[in-house]
């Protein structure tokens, strides 16, 4: 089944001259319209006439998350405030959020992809689709529930959390279809089990998960508990949220071409790897008009696959995203950098230089252990005010970070120290 049949099976050539042609229209766009991309292209001495093929995307300069920092929050949109019908964010470094505005055609192109998406792993317009991502400034819910509409299925916008909820409303309203991240399917399935139930006397047929790092055991332990097909779906804020999944082959998730143009590089050098090694992705957006981007490094490691897939489909694919090229943590689908980590650390006169993030899993979901030494400077030894300081800690971290974590405030000198690069971030969870 295609949503799109046509453009879905469109050549690669005939692919290839869509992608040129809007390239080039990006290209100008954002030298006329963007102040952050006019100021790049003037500095590096770039005109939109330099860009004539595919060939001379090489020519442009990257984009980076720390471009989006700098220009926050609105230094990057290409179109006034006034046709900008939707923003939003995810968690940034020192607490400021990645803004991310979109135009009623760059919904329409997210709900587009993601519809193709959804069909190609056999979603219709019968599915009652759970959608337990969560609803906000984060992409997932608002994405899924878009797509879910548009394709006729049923959306049952539940959100994130209240487990117990989710599996009543699975049994009882019989929902085939769920989207969440995988670790939330995992503790689900073991809830189910504690409520003296399993999933696999529900109707669920198929989940769509992702927003997070996961693996191919993870899927088969998915399947096997639940008794469901799980299917992968990879998208991030700054390219307008879920955009890409498996179809059913599961061989890869297809990118929809005629929208973005991809490359895979290495991140050390920059250069473009060849097919079937691994790199870095990066994502040209050939048609968001609020916020273009021109070679955004997304940071997770893939592998490119441009043989056309056994569905029919031939748009190229991406192989299951295998890490990330820089720092950042993925903790409950929010993501979190050590950086922030440490600047609320950093800002609190009680805790000392030391500190050490502790990732783990409890029941299948991610919990985040901050522990740091009491400073040297301070005499506190009463257990209240120990605790009071946690308290403070945890709550400033809530604050920056967007999720709990549990803070242990040790002895001075307690904790590891490193002579070359500190390895602050232990991370026992299994994907
Ligand atoms: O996580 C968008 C999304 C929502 C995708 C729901 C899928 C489902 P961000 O919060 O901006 O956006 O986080 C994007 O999450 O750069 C990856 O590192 C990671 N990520 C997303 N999907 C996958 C996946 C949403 N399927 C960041 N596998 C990305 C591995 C993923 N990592």
């Amino acid at each position: 089944m295609f949503w799109s049949p046509t453009i879905e099976r469109l050549t690669v050539n005939e692919l290839e001259r869509i992608q040129e042609k809007k390239l080039k229209n990006l290209v100008r766009n954002a030298y006329e319209y963007s102040p952050f991309y006019k100021k790049k292209f003037r500095e590096l001495g770039i005109h939109p006439t330099d860009i004539q093929s595919l060939r001379d995307l090489v020519k442009l300069p990257f984009t980076k998350k720390q471009d989006l920092r700098d220009n926050y929050p609105f230094g990057m949109f290409a179109v006034p405030l006034s046709q900008i019908v939707r923003f939003h964010a995810s968690s940034g470094t020192t607490g400021k959020p990645t803004l991310v505005g979109y135009t009623e055609d760059d919904i329409k192109v997210w709900v587009e992809s993601l519809c193709r998406g959804l069909v190609s792993c056999g979603v219709n317009n019968e599915d009652i689709m759970q959608i337990a991502y969560g609803y906000g400034l984060f992409t997932g819910g608002l994405g899924f529930h878009y797509a879910a509409e548009k394709i006729g299925a049923t959306a049952l916008p539940v959100s994130a959390g209240n487990t117990e909820r989710q599996i009543n409303l699975m049994r009882d309203l019989g929902v085939t279809v769920i989207a969440c991240t995988p670790s939330y399917m995992l503790y689900m399935a073991e809830f189910a089990e504690k409520m003296g139930t399993s999933l696999k006397e529900t109707k669920l047929r198929m989940g769509i998960f992702g927003a997070e790092p996961w693996s191919e055991e993870t899927r088969k332990r998915i399947e096997d508990k639940t008794g469901i097909i799980a299917y992968d779906v990879y998208g991030t804020s700054e390219l307008s949220g879920p955009l890409f999944t498996e179809c059913i082959e599961k061989n890869g998730l297809h990118i929809w071409a005629d929208h973005f143009l991809i490359e895979v590089i290495d991140p050390k050098t920059g250069e473009q790897v060849g097919e079937g090694e691994k790199g870095e992705l990066v994502v040209t957006t050939l048609s968001k008009e609020a916020m273009p981007l021109i070679r955004w490094r997304t940071g997770d490691i893939t592998i490119l696959e441009n043989e056309k897939c056994n569905c029919g489909r031939t748009h190229p694919r991406i192989m299951r995203i295998l890490g990330r090229s820089d720092d950042m943590l993925i903790v409950r689908g929010v993501n979190v950098f050590p950086s922030q980590i440490e600047h609320v650390l950093m800002q609190i006169p009680e805790v000392g230089d030391h500190y050490m993030i502790i990732l783990d899993r409890e029941e299948n979901l991610d919990v985040m252990t901050v522990q740091v030494e009491l400073s040297d400077k301070v005499s506190i030894d009463k257990p209240a005010d120990i605790l009071n300081l946690t308290k403070k800690v945890e709550e400033r971290l809530r604050v920056v970070l967007g999720i709990s974590a549990k803070v242990e405030i040790v002895n001075p000198g307690t904790l590891q120290r490193f002579e070359g690069k500190a390895k602050r971030v232990i991370d026992k969870r299994k994907i």
